[in-house]
């Protein structure tokens, strides 16, 4: 038997019966009756039924399913049948079975059990976990919003860049960094491409785009902070205001709710989740704003503070009540929370061109304007007390020449979290990284 002929379990139901096929899996269920032995054979697109019956099949082979263990991986080559009791109608009348890989007896995480196992336990062994379809289906929806949105970003003419992890400074803040020993030197990993995005945009590039990790040293423990990310980041030159900036997220997300549901119709429905195409455009309310519709709920911010956790889901209810949107972009954040690089109001500088875009009331995207004015990119710089000379190699590229820019940031875990309802970043992630998790 060749595994080049191999089709794959779904595509037996699409075959007449007697028809020779070759399939090949893992042993999800063995089912031993005597003279009738039957497995359940599993692979990504489905599962299919191999039935064994004494005087049917050679004697051999039904030792070699005798020696079978649930998860072992095996190829089998034999005939379709038409079987009204079989899962879809079909089953395979085996001729041949070849043990691929041995599983050893006892699994550390049941396949197929109904009973979930703690989130721990499921990360533990991952490669086991990820063998369940409803769990796999997270990674194939993912793998479609990563596709849609490269071919939204190709599509709306930006360039795809791929910008250095390893970096000399902090472009968020300095207390989230992780250093890392680079020879003899004290280098960081890359928490945003920000500064090289800015840099395509200065090198005249217009528009650009890159999906990749960013980190963050943030110790706590959230279901919605990882200390690895997969940020979708652009940056797009000669713009008018941060307006443009949160037409082309709107676009892009009612692109991800237009496309995911026709592409994963079936990962969708195994995991009960009924995606609608959201309505533009999305409510902007500035922080000011928020303030006050979170005062009248009796939920105080300072003027001029972040909204906390609690804040942001209070803002995405009252949003959800009052403009029966999932979606709210919040605007004009302060000054005083924003990094030095953004663009301050020109009349009043205490707020900023900048937004975050809160989905189910969580912030799933930030960005904005630049500031691309050198003078007041150093000011802004000293006035976070930062070290302009530390910042040379970015701030000079500003004295030669810098169109108007902007862009953002989108957490892609937080995206695909949200919109698939699940209770934790961490399922999101073929293998998370947080404070406590280095493997697998
Ligand atoms: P910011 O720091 O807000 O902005 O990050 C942008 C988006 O990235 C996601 N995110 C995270 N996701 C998981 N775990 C984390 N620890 C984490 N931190 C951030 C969030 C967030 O909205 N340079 C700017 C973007 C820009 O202005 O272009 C930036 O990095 O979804």
């Amino acid at each position: 038997m060749k595994l080049s002929e191999r089709i794959y379990t779904k595509d037996v139901f699409e075959c007449e019966a007697s028809t020779p096929v070759v399939v090949a899996g893992f042993v999800r269920e063995l089912r031993d009756f005597g003279k009738l032995k039957f497995i359940i054979l599993a692979d990504r697109e489905g599962e299919v039924q191999i039935t064994a019956k004494t005087g049917e099949v050679d004697e051999e082979l039904l030792n070699v399913i005798d020696s079978l263990g649930k998860e072992c991986v095996v190829a089998v080559k034999g005939n379709v049948r038409n079987n009204e009791k079989a899962p879809g109608g079909k089953e395979i009348v085996p001729e041949e079975i070849k043990i691929l890989g041995i599983a050893e007896s006892i699994l550390p995480l049941e396949v197929r059990s109904k009973a979930r196992a703690e989130l721990p336990t499921r990360l533990d062994n991952r490669f086991l976990d990820l063998r369940k379809p409803e769990v796999r289906a997270v990674f194939k929806i993912r793998s479609e919003i990563a596709n849609t949105i490269r071919e939204f970003f190709y599509n709306h003419g930006f360039y795809e860049i791929h910008t250095p992890k390893i970096v000399a400074s902090a472009t968020e803040s300095g207390a989230n960094v992780f250093p890392i020993l680079y020879f003899e030197k004290e280098a960081f990993l890359a928490q945003s491409p920000q500064f090289y995005k800015q840099a395509c945009i200065i090198a005249g590039f217009e528009k650009v785009f890159e999906i990749a990790p960013a980190f963050r040293a943030e110790k706590h423990h959230t279901t919605r902070h990882l200390t690895e990310y997969t940020s979708v980041d652009t940056e797009i030159g000669f713009i008018e205001s941060y307006e443009d900036i949160m037409q082309v997220v709107e676009k892009l997300i009612v692109e991800i709710f237009s496309r995911i549901p026709e592409l994963c119709e079936k990962e969708l429905k195994l995991l009960g989740v009924e995606l609608a195409k959201p309505k533009t455009p999305f409510p902007r309310i500035t922080m000011r704003e928020a303030y006050k519709l979170l005062e009248n709920q009796g939920y105080s911010v300072s003027y001029g503070d972040e909204l906390d956790t609690e804040g942001e889901k209070l803002l995405g209810k009252i949003v959800k009540e009052k403009f029966n949107s999932d979606f709210v972009f919040l605007t004009e954040f302060p000054w005083k929370t924003r990094p030095f690089y953004t663009y301050r109001k020109e009349t009043e500088p205490e707020w900023t061109c900048s937004f975050d875009l809160i989905y189910k009331g969580v912030e799933i995207v930030t960005g904005g304007q630049r500031e691309h004015r050198y003078g007041i990119l150093v000011k802004q710089c000293i006035e976070k007390g930062m070290n302009p000379e530390a910042l040379e190699f970015y701030l000079r590229m500003f004295r030669y020449g810098a169109p108007p820019h902007g862009g953002f940031g989108l957490g892609m875990d937080r995206l695909v979290m949200l919109m698939l309802n699940l209770s934790n970043i961490r399922e999101a992630v073929l293998f998370p990284r947080d404070p406590e998790r280095l493997e697998p």
